[in-house]
């Protein structure tokens, strides 16, 4: 008997699918269509990890099965390749950035294709090759004339000795992460796209994906932080011209305000404090209050400082003064950047104002005649009804909410409003190794965007990678340029694109990468999008896929794309873990795919991966496992060998065995297509699927000598069909072993018969009113509930019960069913 040799086998098959571009993408439009995508990896450097064996093992999974079942399948890969780590290299180790992405780009591709996965590598991308990022500043522009791309001044994280922004994930206790110097807030003219315009959109477009995990969706929520609510507008003396607004959840609280908090950063501020005793220390308190991190300022542990500005407001309401403080918990980027303080209804405002001796005024109280304590021990923050707020009173407070902001809009004093937690996109990096904002600035024509016809602006290879500043500013020849115009000498914008927006569109690039003129056609778009199932990791819950929902959302409106939502169903993988542990460099625990591909072949590698757990569900490495996958190929492949004979011959088929042995590996077959179908195409759970597999060898090889053997061969044969997706190598050799033309993969997946599932049957009467009037035939273990269902749902009886009521079904097992209906 032939020995089982993965690695020979698979290098042979690899070979062999690429000549014939057995992968290349069916476009035969007679065919349903289908998009699998698996997020396309950042090549780092380090090669594959078993995180990426994971998701790549799934979609490819998921690309063979549809394939076989019928549709025409886009299955591509591509890499994310520009990014801050290619910048590193070249800073401390004096590498060429795209030298060093474009080898490892090569690498990681190699690797990928030793898994074996089936890609159309003809429509391979790399988000930093020029062709790509032309379409980037295209689709950027596109943006800007749809006035959802502008510039701003910002206040943003700044190391002064490194000279560059940093982004938020780069502060590290206040300090540069790569040189520990304090990070101060610097306000910088940024780019910025317009997603809040689309925050009510991307809301609702979560209402329509059922086939993603209710807890992305959920982050999606989180992070859009839709809240509704009222604008409060107070006068104040210092800024007539302009008063101080605020966002308020509960303007049924107005009577209880006692003071007013803006944020340090809040633009009236020096008005308030100008020419007051209280002038330097706010705005010393101020410069103190820029570096705290948000989370820092925020978080309900955290504590709450604050400073009287010595500026009163008048209340709208009673017209009372309400001293406005400056406090570290009021943020700017939310609401109106202001607050007003109702401490007896609400716990923050509660502790501030103990803290610093402000009045508590309670105006809700549990229910009429029911006072709250006082003085209050805790802020109430419970439903009751008003008290001490004027005409209110004695209203309940869900009711004041409305009343409240309704008469503020009456006296043009605020009204009814909808904030989001979602900010503005600021996509300006001043950093090297990214897609070139294409704008140019012009000192008599102002910021001008680059023509298309001009694109792409090529990254310039001359430039200084000192660490100490963005390289591009370095380039004489790329910062100088002239006004497309008016012709005069201008400048270039040195800032490049957050490498996020490379890739919120990269899966439309997929469906025509190969043209030269447009990122795709709407017609390339229309054949392949939506993308039907897109695997990827749960760490890009919120930011990859809501760029890509905006982008997607952007791009619908401008008649670019069918469809306003990229991802009909997402599987989100979870994690590969190794004695309990996230496999990690720094725990030391990783197992390289790698090793385990030359060990054991990518086969072995695969099944281990699939069937190890549910793909939603973390994984936990183990090496018995490997071996126990191992074995089970091996299993298969001495079974075929033992069967060799039988492919050598034509056995003629004796028609459907009436019993024995023969039959029931026939149901045994119908039943694992039957599972095997159903738990990949509608719950993806491969390892159930497996298996069930794995149930079907332990029968073949149950299956005794003197036994049909043309049961036993067909079974043989599904046995490889079904096992193809999962372990593409050794079935192909299985099945040209088997003596089949073509390639297992161009298979048509077997479907299952029903009556074949059947156990071991009996025929029973069905009686209506204690009259038989139909026969069924029914499985000899059936439960009572299934013999009563089948009877009714006979067409015969269906047509004879019709108009009336089925008072009650008797069912006697294995006779018949008496069906009472008047
Ligand atoms: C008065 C009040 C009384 C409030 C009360 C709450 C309870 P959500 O639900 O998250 O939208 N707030 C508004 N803007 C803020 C900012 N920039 N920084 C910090 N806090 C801010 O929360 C809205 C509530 O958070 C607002 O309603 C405001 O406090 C506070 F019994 O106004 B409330
Ligand atoms: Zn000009």
């Amino acid at each position: 008997m032939r020995e089982y040799t993965p690695k020979e086998i698979e290098r042979k098959w690899q070979q062999a699918w690429q000549e014939a571009r057995l992968h290349h993408t069916d476009e035969d439009e007679s065919k349903p269509k289908y998009y699998a995508l698996e997020q396309f990896p950042y090549p780092s450097g380090e090669g594959l990890h078993m995180g990426h064996m994971r998701v790549y093992s799934i979609g490819d999974v998921v690309a063979r099965f549809r394939r076989m079942n019928g549709y025409r399948v886009l299955h591509p890969m591509g890499a994310d390749a520009f990014g801050l780590p290619a910048e590193n290299a070249a800073i401390n180790r004096g590498i060429n950035p795209r030298e060093w992405t474009l080898s490892n780009m090569e690498r990681i591709r190699k690797e990928q294709a030793l898994i074996g996965a089936s890609y159309d590598w003809d429509r391979y991308l790399g988000t930093c090759l020029p062709e790509y990022y032309k379409f980037t500043q295209w689709l950027f522009l596109l943006f800007y004339e749809r006035g959802l791309a502008y510039r701003k001044k910002a206040f943003v994280n700044w190391c002064p000795d490194c000279n560059t922004v940093l982004a938020n994930e780069q502060v590290e206790d206040g300090k540069c992460w790569r040189c520990d110097s304090e990070v101060t807030k610097k306000e910088l003219e940024q780019w910025f796209l317009r997603i809040t315009d689309y925050a009510e959109r991307l809301l609702e477009g979560l209402d329509r994906l059922p086939d993603w995990p209710d807890k992305v969706r959920a982050m999606q929520r989180n992070w859009i932080g839709k809240s509704e609510g009222a604008h409060v507008t107070f006068t104040v003396p210092e800024c007539d011209d302009e008063p101080v607004t605020v966002f308020t959840t509960r303007p049924d609280t107005l009577f209880g305000v006692t003071y007013m908090v803006v944020a340090p950063e809040h633009p009236l501020v020096p008005r308030l404090v100008k020419g007051k005793e209280t002038e330097a220390d706010v705005l010393a308190f101020i410069e103190q209050m820029k570096k705290q991190s948000e989370i820092e300022r925020t978080s309900t542990e955290a504590e709450k400082v604050g400073l009287f500005t010595g500026a009163y407001a008048k209340h709208p309401l009673t017209g009372e003064k309400v001293p406005i403080w400056v406090a570290n918990y009021v943020l700017m980027d939310y609401g109106t950047g202001a607050v007003m303080g109702v401490p007896a209804h609400d716990e923050r405002d509660f502790q501030f104002a103990s803290k610093y001796g402000l009045p508590i005024k309670a105006v809700i109280q549990p229910a009429a005649g029911e006072p709250l304590p006082e003085p209050l021990t805790e802020a109430y923050t419970e439903d009751g009804v008003l008290t001490r707020s004027g005409d209110f009173d004695g209203m309940p407070n869900r009711q004041a909410v409305k009343e409240i902001a309704k008469l503020l809009e009456e006296r043009k004093q605020g009204g009814w409003t909808t904030t989001y937690r979602l900010r503005d996109w600021l996509i300006s990096r001043q950093r090297y190794w990214g897609t070139p904002i294409p704008m140019i600035y012009c000192d008599s024509c102002g910021a001008v965007p680059v023509p298309k016809e001009q694109l792409p602006v090529m990254l310039p290879e001359d430039v200084v990678f000192d660490g100490k500043r963005n390289p591009l500013t370095t380039s004489d020849t790329f910062v100088q340029t002239t006004c497309p115009r008016c012709g005069n000498k201008a400048r270039r914008e040195t800032d490049t694109m957050d490498t996020f927006i490379d890739s919120s569109w990269y899966f439309m690039r997929y469906t025509d990468a190969q043209n030269e003129d447009e990122p795709f056609t709407p017609e390339s778009a229309a054949k392949w999008l939506p993308v039907d199932e897109y695997i990827g990791g749960i760490e890009h819950a919120v930011l990859h896929l809501l760029y890509s929902r905006f982008f997607t959302k952007v791009l619908y409106d401008a008649g670019l794309v069918p469809v306003d939502e990229p991802f009909n169903s997402l599987l989100t993988q979870g994690m590969v873990l190794k004695d309990g542990f996230k496999m990690s460099k720094s725990k030391g625990n990783v197992v390289s795919p790698l090793e385990i591909i030359e060990k054991y072949g990518a086969d072995t590698a695969r099944l281990f991966i699939l069937f190890a757990a549910p793909p939603d569900r973390d994984l936990e490495w183990s090496d018995s496992g490997v071996e126990g996958s191992y074995r089970f190929i091996n299993r298969v492949w001495r079974l075929i060998a033992q069967h060799e004979a039988l492919f050598a011959q034509d056995i003629p088929v004796q028609g459907e065995p009436q019993s024995g042995e023969a039959k029931e590996l026939r149901r045994l077959m119908h039943q694992t297509i039957k599972k095997v179908t159903s738990e990949i195409g509608e719950r993806s759970h491969f390892n159930t699927a497996i298996s069930a597999i794995m149930e079907l060898v332990n029968g073949l090889y149950a299956y005794p000598e003197h036994a049909d053997r043309a049961v036993l061969k067909e079974a043989l044969e599904t046995l490889v069909v079904l096992l193809a997706p999962f372990v593409p190598h050794v079935t192909e050799e299985l099945w040209q072993s088997m003596g089949k033309e073509g390639s297992v993969h161009r298979v048509d997946w077997p479907t299952y018969d029903e009556q074949a599932l059947v156990l071991d049957e009996v025929e029973i009467a069905v009686q209506i009113n204690g009259k038989v009037r139909d026969k069924l035939v029914v499985a000899t273990d059936a439960s009572r509930e299934e013999v009563e269902k089948q009877a009714l749902e006979t067409e015969r009886i269906q047509a004879l019960i019709e108009g009336k009521t089925v008072r009650k079904v008797i069912v006697v097992p294995g006779k018949l069913v008496n069906i009472v209906a008047n």
